[in-house]
């Protein structure tokens, strides 16, 4: 049995304990924490865990084998850093660390100890459908991959929410995704900026994001966080002998009143609920008897980072930013 301390019992803090107690197997939660400790004994107290101060004391706790770290985006650094200098295990959800220079931080820490502890929320590698697509293009059902259509929209984003979020905290995704789809590295970034939603107020929704691979593949993302419908992940890879897209949204078609409509989902939660499952049950049997995570790595978070970062300064510049990553450290060469 995998014990683990959760920090951060927010929106997915909440999910990911609801499926580490009901869903997954081989796992328990046996401690928490969150800056509001209102909400943290809540969570804990519900599910008979310790609920701790601070994310040190969670990691500290000898009850807990690895640490999920679910709190904001600019606390995952020091709770990541306090994993790795205990020698446990640390599962962080996206983004690694809201700064390149703190992920690799987080990169040197870990490649200091010899071996893998860090795996990165990435979940679309876990997902069914995006698995497919990846197997259609590896199988060459669709020839050598020209150019890549994604839309990432969401219905509604907090009120916290800021201008340059729709590339640091959702365009990530397609940042990662489509690098571990192509298996190559980003080479530049450019942002097009087009007529502003009036459901946005004072973001600029939609963008246009275009990312250009090392080989030449282009990506195209259009990030649209006000859309209202509901939550809609799009991708079609054009090769040079076809297309593969991911598939409808749901599998329910009805058909009544002259009409046929299939539900939209409402969010991440319930587009991705399988993925996760996916994703943090194979990061338990990872880990189980000792092993090392497999899956996202500190290095992915890191090279998304120096992307995302390369998508904000085209985003102020509308210039075309080239992406330069360093050399990829041995640890991450061996364990991918
Ligand atoms: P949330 O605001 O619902 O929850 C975050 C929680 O962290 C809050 O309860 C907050 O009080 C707590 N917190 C803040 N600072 C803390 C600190 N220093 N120590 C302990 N707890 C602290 O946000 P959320 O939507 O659950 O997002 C949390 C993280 O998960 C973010 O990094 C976000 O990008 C990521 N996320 C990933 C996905 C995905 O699809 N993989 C989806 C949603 C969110
Ligand atoms: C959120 O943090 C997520 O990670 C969701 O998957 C994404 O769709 C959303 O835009 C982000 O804010």
């Amino acid at each position: 049995m995998l014990n683990v301390g959760v920090i951060g019992t927010g929106m997915i803090g909440q999910d990911h304990i609801r499926r580490m107690t009901t869903v997954l197997s081989g796992v328990a939660v046996t401690a928490v924490s969150d800056v509001d400790s209102a909400i943290a004994a809540d969570v804990g107290g519900r599910i008979g865990a310790a609920v701790h101060a601070s994310g040190e004391d969670v990691v500290a706790d000898p009850a807990v084998d690895a640490v999920l770290v679910c709190s904001w985006g600019p606390t995952h650094e020091q709770y990541v850093l306090a994993a790795i200098a205990a020698g446990k295990p640390v599962f962080c959800e996206k983004p690694l660390a809201t700064t390149q220079e703190a992920c690799l931080r987080i990169v040197e820490a870990e490649t200091a100890t010899g071996g893998r502890l860090v795996q990165v929320g990435y979940m679309r590698r876990f997902d069914f459908a995006y698995r497919q697509l990846k197997q259609a293009l590896d199988a060459g059902d669709i020839g050598a991959p020209l150019m890549m259509h994604c839309a990432h929209r969401n219905a509604s984003v907090p009120s916290f929410y800021q201008k340059e979020m729709a590339i640091t905290d959702t365009a990530v995704h397609e940042i990662d995704m489509v690098r571990w789809m192509f298996g190559e590295e980003i080479a530049a970034a450019r942002v097009l900026v087009p007529k502003k939603s009036r459901n946005g107020n004072d973001l600029q929704d939609p963008l246009l994001l275009i990312l250009e691979m090392a080989d030449g593949v282009i990506v195209d993302v259009e990030l649209s966080v006000n859309i209202r419908y509901g939550y809609d992940i799009r991708g079609e890879i054009v090769g040079e002998n076809g297309t593969a897209a991911l598939g409808s949204l749901s599998p329910l078609e009805v058909r009544s009143s002259g009409r046929l409509s299939t539900p939209v989902p409402a969010d991440w939660r319930e587009r991705f609920l399988a993925a996760y499952d996916i994703e943090i049950q194979e990061w338990v049997h990872a880990l189980a008897g000792g092993g090392r995570p497999l899956g996202p790595s500190a290095w992915d978070g890191y090279a998304a980072a120096v992307v995302s970062d390369a998508a904000v300064e085209a985003l102020r510049t509308g210039e075309r930013v080239a992406v330069t990553l360093p050399e990829k450290p041995k640890l991450y060469e061996v364990l991918g």
